[in-house]
């Protein structure tokens, strides 16, 4: 799917701004409005929102902030007719969690999934002046949906009936319109689709390509493609015709963690000398490959320092930050690190585009969170205290959502050199029966689906038993969210040590050629607490959780890098474990270092990008 972009022949109207905003007056699944029409007339009473931004953080009642069911979006907008030759597309960067878009009061489209861009052509329901764009959006997640959440209504005499999504994630149920809205013109026959791998010999790069077009009937009949590989000078420095084919750079600039080059192949497509289209798509030459338990980049022993995220921020929680998310990389490369994790969903594709462009290395998350349908942060339960536990692969129903999403994301993202993993799943119930027979297909769906067959994961939860886990024997990388020190033997650092390293001796010893990556591991703790002693919650203990792992990774080759939980503080559900939310960020959520910070400074100064502890 390609990221709209202007060029000579393709126009992009910006639809952000304030819109008109609405709660639906029914709470619940089944909105009011669709019956009244709402999409029919303007919205009557409606307040303004934003666009891009979550809807929670601009209202201070609790009632409106955690309202769940339909919302409803909508402006006015002018566009000058199509020509001829062209189709308007309107595109949605992302709706969290499901859509239904009209157009001048007629359904154009529906998407269920809140972090995956949609869009349709609208031309049949454009009218000429002015035309409004009615959106309604829904944050109710339930076992169908990709993150799985609860929905309950439960009737309180005297009070009335109260509507709920308890998530079975660790994050703020932010929704709305978080990413761009655009409308986009281009030609009817155009390009599609692009695919680009790379790999290189020497000092010459290769770049094989394949470009889809669009050419339905009354389309030149002499179509030529042309394709030019330009530096970043915009010089070409190679080109070649055809839909597909493979072309080589001359003394190429590799794509690098920390030192990003980007290429971008021009493609034009001609008839004659007449331009019908022109796309222009950015790409890095980069390898990525495992080899005797090791994950390398470009022919080299790759090391991840970095963390796992979130999109959240004040005020605007998931809303589209491009200045917030260049600090964020920014801070990532002043610390010294070179990666991070889109945990726990698909970030936006202008983060995307900036971690190409920053060098930053990533691996890139579907929102598979919560498929465990005993979550309550009780990790005893997965430390095996015996109770029951709910059937999980039996009552799930997320199968269908959770291939969509991954077809989603790899047809997005399959080009971008910052992407070496994909993650499809963060701690999912990966020890009981069902598992397996759940995981197989969508690894393998995922394998079939990316061109440049990079390697795939599943985030681990903590377990007492390694060898009953189900998803590592399918994963390329055995990736450990880890919290000895915290949730487990919180307080005692020299016991967190201890299990830490006895449980990496059993992973070692039963994957000896896979690598291991700490994807999570850390400790809340509140900025500007301190103690003299190893107390939880002050900036001394997380510095010195930190120490302890550090210590002992750096004991086991087998550890091909670190990803501490969390880059930053951010939002979440109120339940007794949160104080304000999640306090795990190694800065605040305003972006101020904690002590931690200059811990990760001083040792990922010191690690070099390739060849550490090999
Ligand atoms: C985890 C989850 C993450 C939580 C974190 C925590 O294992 O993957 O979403 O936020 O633990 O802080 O408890």
């Amino acid at each position: 799917m390609l990221y709209p972009l202007v060029t000579s022949t393709r126009t992009v109207l910006d639809l952000n701004g304030i819109w008109r905003f609405k709660f639906d007056p029914l709470p619940g699944p089944n909105g009011a409005g669709f019956n009244a029409r709402f999409y029919e007339h303007p919205l009557e009473e409606a307040q303004s929102m934003p666009v891009p931004s979550s809807w929670n953080d601009l209202f201070e009642d609790q009632r409106d902030r955690e309202f769940v069911g339909w919302v409803w979006y909508e402006r006015d907008f002018y566009i000058s007719p199509a020509q001829e030759h062209q189709v308007t597309i309107l595109r949605f960067g992302s709706a969290t969690h499901r859509a239904r878009v009209y157009l001048n009061g007629k359904l154009v489209m529906e998407h269920v999934g809140g972090f995956t861009p949609f869009e349709s052509p609208v031309d049949q329901f454009l009218v000429e002046g002015q035309n409004r764009l009615t959106v309604a959006v829904c944050n109710i997640l339930d076992y169908s949906t990709l993150p799985v959440g609860t929905y309950t209504e439960q009737t309180i005499p005297g009070f009335g009936t109260v509507h709920k999504v308890s998530p079975n994630f660790d994050f703020y149920n932010y929704a709305g319109l978080h990413r761009p809205v655009l409308l986009y013109r281009i030609p009817k026959t155009h390009i599609k689709e692009i695919e680009i791998v790379t790999d290189f010999e020497g000092s010459r790069g290769i770049v094989d390509y394949r470009v889809q077009l669009n050419n339905p009937e009354g389309s030149p009949a002499h179509l030529e493609t042309i394709v030019t590989v330009v530096d970043e000078q915009s010089r070409p420095v190679a080109e070649q015709a055809g839909n597909n084919g493979r072309i080589f750079i001359p003394d190429v600039r590799l794509w690098n963690p920390g030192a990003a080059y980007l290429y971008r192949l021009r493609v034009a497509l001609k008839t004659g000398n007449e331009l019908v289209d022109l796309y222009e798509e950015p790409f890095g030459v980069r390898t990525v490959a495992i080899k005797n338990g090791a994950f390398f980049i470009n022919g080299k022993a790759f090391y991840f320092k970095g963390f796992g995220k979130h999109e959240d921020a004040a005020v605007r929680g998931r809303g589209l930050d491009q200045v917030l998310n260049l600090k964020d990389l920014r801070l990532i490369r002043w610390l010294g690190g070179n990666s991070l994790r889109t945990s726990h969903y698909c970030y936006s594709e202008e983060f995307m585009r900036l971690c190409d462009q920053e060098g930053i290395v990533v691996i890139d998350e579907v929102p598979a969170v919560g498929l465990m349908l005993g979550f309550n942060f009780d990790v005893s339960n997965m430390m095996g205290n015996g109770a029951e536990k709910p059937k999980t692969w039996e009552n799930l129903k997320t199968k269908e959502a959770h291939q969509k999403v991954i077809e989603e994301m790899i047809i997005r993202d399959k080009n971008h050199p910052s992407v070496v993993m994909w993650s499809l799943s963060n701690e999912s119930e990966s020890w009981s029966d069902g598992a397996a027979e759940y995981f197989k297909p969508l690894y393998e769906l995922a394998r079939n689906l990316d061109p440049s067959k990079r390697p795939v994961t599943s985030v681990l939860i903590q377990h007492k038993d390694p060898t009953a886990d189900k998803l590592a024997p399918l994963s390329d990388v055995i990736c450990l969210n880890r919290y000895y020190g915290w949730y487990w033997a919180g307080g005692d650092l020299e016991a967190a040590k201890v299990f830490l390293a006895k449980e990496l001796d059993e992973w070692v010893r039963m994957y000896p050629d896979k690598p291991i990556l700490f994807t999570e591991y850390g400790a809340d703790t509140i900025a500007g607490f301190h103690d003299t002693g190893s107390v939880m919650f002050t900036e001394e203990y997380q510095q010195q959780l930190y120490e302890a792992y550090h210590e002992v990774f750096d004991r086991y080759p087998a550890v091909v890098g670190e990803q501490a939980w969390n880059f930053a503080d951010f939002a979440t559900s109120q339940n007794v474990l949160r104080v304000q939310g999640n306090k795990k960020g190694i800065f605040t959520r305003e972006r101020q270092p904690k002590a931690a910070a200059f811990v990760f400074k001083r040792r990922w100064e010191s690690i070099p990008h390739f060849n550490y502890n090999k």
